[in-house]
């Protein structure tokens, strides 16, 4: 465990603080061969958006490239990461999905 990974703070006067954890935001690349309804698929599934904030997401993604799609701690966010990029190749698209410490 490092570091920033503990929960706790302890103050002069014995107070103790809960630490929050790290926090990671998932973010998705673009590229010119996935398609747009496959994203779509991708941020509903993984992400538990609706079809308006799924679309929306995308195409910002589309157009400026990247995009954050939820932020997370360190064990979830990596978790997603897999899935996210497990399931594009399982349907054979090039799809990128990396984690980055927010
Ligand atoms: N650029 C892709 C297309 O035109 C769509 C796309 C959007 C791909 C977001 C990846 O993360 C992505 N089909």
């Amino acid at each position: 465990m490092t570091e920033s990974d503990s929960k706790a703070v302890i103050f002069d006067k014995g107070q103790i603080k809960q630490k929050s954890p790290p926090m990671y935001k998932i973010l998705l690349l673009n590229d010119d061969f996935t398609p747009m309804e496959f994203v779509i698929e991708v941020l509903k599934i993984f992400f538990f958006m609706n079809q308006e904030q799924a679309t929306r997401i995308m195409l910002k993604v589309h157009t400026e490239g990247v995009g954050v799609c939820g932020v997370y701690p360190s064990d979830i966010a990596s978790t997603k990461v897999k899935q996210v990029v497990e399931f594009a190749r399982r349907n054979q698209h090039p799809l990128r999905c990396v984690m980055e410490e927010n």
